[in-house]
């Protein structure tokens, strides 16, 4: 399926085939434009039954994938890499057209996917396990991987096309098979990855992806034939999911779900680099990140001066056609998110908010022609005494909310309110004093941290996760690799005797 809008229903991709789409029947759902309202495609919605038949694929598909070298694995991942680059700008649109983000955002989007393919197929060739020494001289140990099996990957809407292939690259490089479902609110753009592993030739049922909601993912996290999970997305779903492993089942999931990311501008701080920072952190995605900013924490010595310049471009910031290179912020996701967002901002209100810039509504004029039926939203800005359980502070928007928090003291009193809220993602300090810097990385509750820039626009190659409720495991790059392998610690011996570590007696 390329730019093409048909009428087709789009089917799940299972053991190597297409299922006929709607052509049984089921359910359909559809996929939105949420800058203009109007309907992309039709999607069938997977059943426990597709998710069932799925997970036999994966199954089946195990024994022989696992089989194949690391590197005859990757060649398929590499055929994809070519296909996210060629198709660059085409892919990017798609991205921007289904999930609203501005042009550059949708296309680095795709960028990103194909850093991760180049991560996970490039580590083919990299050595894959430990030797460790032996107590005993005659003994060689060393650390082996092997795959778990199969791999239940649930993804979201804001990163439809990076997001998969953090999970997916690694998870078949590793020798895993997988059974996918992209976000509801972008199908489109997990019909077009299937056509890529489609292309590419992959070996029937190792990779399958169901579209559909939350009962086809439910059905996928809770089947034990899935081994591991690899779950990106809300901290409502990823704790449910993070509930039901372990233990028994001896499922394994990493998971990284959400923020209240917080920005601390220190008296030492160079107020662009402040000010830059926190508009790209607080509204690029139109604060759809999970590491998006909703919460400045600034020096009283340097407030009014940051506030003044903050809130002049929040007040002036382009919301409009993400398809348009001008534009900085496209809109909300859909309907219901905009009233989401509309609650958090009465929310702030109601506990005391001294509100700075309200753009929720947007003025008919800055409503793009033909975009009437958009999911607007602008920017919505203001100052709060801090107290320790205001709702405001503690719970995620997932929008372009921001509470400027005024704080006076030292780094110690900064970050005493940075590490309040249940979350601990993504953060930043601005300062040009080394010591507050290092106290900040330290001593600051997250797993992404930055001095001197936003928050936002992490590389594949670092670990991607946070503490308390924002995390669980890193389902990406290097840490997945632990989500999605058993470690096998394999002692040999090289002579004809045995004799044991810890001094034990090999007598009989
Ligand atoms: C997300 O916010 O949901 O660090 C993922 C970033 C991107 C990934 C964000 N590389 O902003």
């Amino acid at each position: 399926m390329s730019q093409q809008v048909t009428e087709q229903v789009h089917g799940h991709y299972i053991g190597g085939e297409w299922t006929d789409g709607g052509g049984d029947g089921g359910d359909t759902f559809e996929s939105e434009n949420p800058a203009t309202g109007e309907t992309l495609a039709t999607f069938q919605r997977g059943t426990e039954a597709d998710v069932d038949a799925a997970l036999a694929a994966a199954e089946d598909a195990q024994e022989e994938w696992r089989s194949l070298s690391y590197i005859d694995r990757a060649e398929y991942l590499w055929d994809i890499y070519h296909e996210l680059r060629d198709r660059h700008e085409e892919l990017g649109e798609i991205v921007t057209k289904e999930c609203g983000k501005e042009i550059s955002e949708g296309k680095a989007d795709v960028t990103e996917a194909w850093h991760m393919v180049e991560w996970a197929a490039g580590n083919a060739r990299h050595p894959h396990g430990d030797v460790v020494p032996s107590e005993v001289a005659g003994k060689d140990s060393y650390m082996r991987r092997k795959p778990r099996g199969v791999v239940g990957c649930i993804t979201p809407w804001n990163f439809p096309v990076a997001i998969p292939f953090w999970h997916m690259a690694i998870a078949l490089v590793e020798g895993n098979t997988v059974v996918w479902k992209p976000a509801e609110q972008t199908p489109w753009c997990g019909q077009v990855i299937a056509e890529m592993f489609e292309d590419a030739g992959i070996p029937e049922g190792v990779f399958n992806m169901v579209q559909g909601f939350g009962d086809a993912g439910a059905a996928i996290t809770d089947d034990e034939r899935v081994d591991t999970v690899l779950f990106t997305g809300s901290a409502e779903v990823g704790h449910e999911i993070a509930g039901k492993v372990g233990g028994e089942t001896g499922k394994l999931a990493a998971c990284e779900m959400g923020g209240k990311n917080g920005i601390v501008v220190t008296e030492a701080a160079d107020m662009d680099v402040a000010v830059h920072s926190a508009v790209m952190s607080s509204f690029k995605t139109t604060g759809q990140r999970c590491v998006s900013s909703e919460r400045l924490i600034v020096h009283e010595d340097v407030y009014d001066e940051f506030t003044e310049r903050f809130v002049d471009i929040a007040e002036d910031v382009a919301v409009g056609d993400p398809l348009d290179e001008d534009t900085f912020m496209g809109p909300a996701i859909e309907a219901d998110h905009v009233e989401k967002i509309r609650q958090h901002n009465e929310l702030a209100r109601e506990e005391g908010a001294n509100v700075l810039v309200d753009r929720f509504e947007l003025e008919d004029e800055e409503i793009p022609e033909g975009h009437a039926n958009g999911h607007w939203v602008g920017p919505f800005v203001y100052e709060i005494d801090y107290e320790s359980d205001l709702r405001c502070l503690n719970e995620e928007c997932f929008g372009p909310h921001v509470a400027l928090i005024e704080y006076s003291g030292d780094i110690e009193d900064a970050v005493e309110i940075h590490n309040d809220t249940p979350y601990g993602l993504a953060g930043a300090i601005i300062s040009e004093d080394y010591r507050q810097l290092n106290y900040f990385r330290d001593r600051a509750d997250l797993g992404l941290a930055y001095a001197n820039l936003p928050c936002i626009g992490a590389e594949v190659q670092l670990p991607f996760g946070g503490v308390k409720k924002s995390g669980n495991g890193y389902p990406s790059a290097r840490e997945a690799i632990e989500a999605v392998t058993e470690r096998t610690a394999w002692t040999m011996n090289n002579s004809k005797d045995i004799e044991m570590a810890q001094g034990l007696s090999a007598d009989i």
